[in-house]
């Protein structure tokens, strides 16, 4: 008689999964542990993208095909984890896009939300939904899912922001619908300020109406109204110390996030203040706006200043010390996390 040695069991075992694989089904034991982790172990790097290596490259974009060859003309930040993947994290899509003198990216629309960190405005625009935003520095501009919205730029200087979008998550749902305008550019129906007016001066339609569904109604978040508020917060008491000074970004109907999918929040770290560890689940990609901070990510170190792009996947411990007055802009997976309950954080 044989004697059960290794070998053969593993054969006799490999002969039942090859009975398996062509009736569509899988022994669940070879790969519970994966299934399952115990903790998650992110396949995503921590990284930083300068700008002062992404602008000239962005320019020699602008020279070889136009906004509205391209569509969008984006440099995309891929995670150095997974080339190809277009995701800067597990779940987001982040670029730099650039809108050149006198261009239009023309009006489409689609599932996705997006919003835009605007970097480099002057004068530049978004229209979403019938109503036209001018983007200035620090601006976070918003495109609800399904609105409508075109970029552009008539005055002489290049218009530069990141964009942030959730296509990832619609996609995995495979649930992603799009369609072009029929022009280059969205009929406007309302003036410029008008959803600031109606829904983002401590005020609210008399008749309810929710024209984004669960996106905020407010698209353009100044940063001429942010930068002060975050300011004056952060000089009435001491910085939290896992977080800084830090302020979300909220949508006024429910005061929950602005956005159903991406957590928006900006942080202000004093020269010199060293943020406690700490780690969460959700993926996070942060632009420097103002100052440089010195980043600890599970042990590694890196720089970011003015305009750079940093990314933290899930679950590493985060330090940032600002080496600089500093404030920061950040971006998440942790609202739709949230909302389905698997978000999760640890501070030491
Ligand atoms: O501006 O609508 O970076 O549809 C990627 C896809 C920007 C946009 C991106 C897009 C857009």
């Amino acid at each position: 008689m044989q004697t059960a040695t290794a070998d053969n069991v593993a054969a006799t075992r490999q002969k039942f999964y090859d009975r398996l694989s062509p009736r569509a089904m899988a022994p669940l034991w070879e790969v519970l542990k994966g299934l399952v982790p115990e903790q998650p172990k992110s396949k995503f790097a921590a990284h930083v993208w300068k700008f002062a290596e992404a602008r000239p490259l962005l320019m020699e974009a602008g020279d070889l095909l136009t906004a509205e060859e391209a569509e969008r003309r984006v440099l995309v930040l891929e995670n150095p984890a997974l080339p190809g993947g277009s995701r800067i994290t597990a779940t987001m899509y982040a670029g730099y896009q650039l809108i050149m003198p006198g261009e239009i990216a023309p009006a489409h629309r689609h599932t996705a939300s997006a919003l835009r960190m605007v970097l480099e405005g002057n004068g530049g625009y978004t229209a979403v939904a019938g109503e036209k935003t001018t983007m200035n520095r620090g601006d976070l501009v918003i495109t609800p899912a399904m609105t409508w919205h075109d970029h552009g730029q008539e005055e002489k200087k290049p218009v530069i922001w990141v964009d942030g979008l959730d296509l990832h998550t619609v996609n995995f749902y495979e649930a992603a619908f799009m369609d072009h305008f029929n022009d280059k550019s969205q009929i406007l129906s309302k003036p410029e300020g008008y959803s600031e007016s109606e829904f983002g001066s401590g005020f609210a339609p008399m008749e309810p109406r929710r024209p984004f569904g669960q996106t905020s109604p407010i698209f353009n978040y100044r940063y001429a109204n942010a930068r002060p508020a975050l300011m004056r917060v952060a000089s009435a008491g001491a910085p939290d110390p896992h977080l800084g000074h830090a302020l979300r970004y909220v949508n006024p109907q429910d005061g929950g996030w602005a956005m159903p999918t991406i957590a928006t929040w900006l942080t202000h770290l004093p020269k010199g203040f060293e943020t406690q560890a700490i780690r969460s689940t959700d993926g996070q990609s942060l632009v420097v706006l103002e100052g440089e901070i010195a980043f600890d990510i599970d042990g590694k170190t890196f720089t970011a200043g003015e305009s750079d792009v940093a990314c933290v996947p899930s679950w590493m411990w985060k330090k940032m010390r600002a080496t600089k007055d500093t404030v920061v802009f950040t971006m998440s997976d942790r609202s739709a996390q949230e909302k389905l309950g698997i978000y999760r954080e640890e501070r030491r």
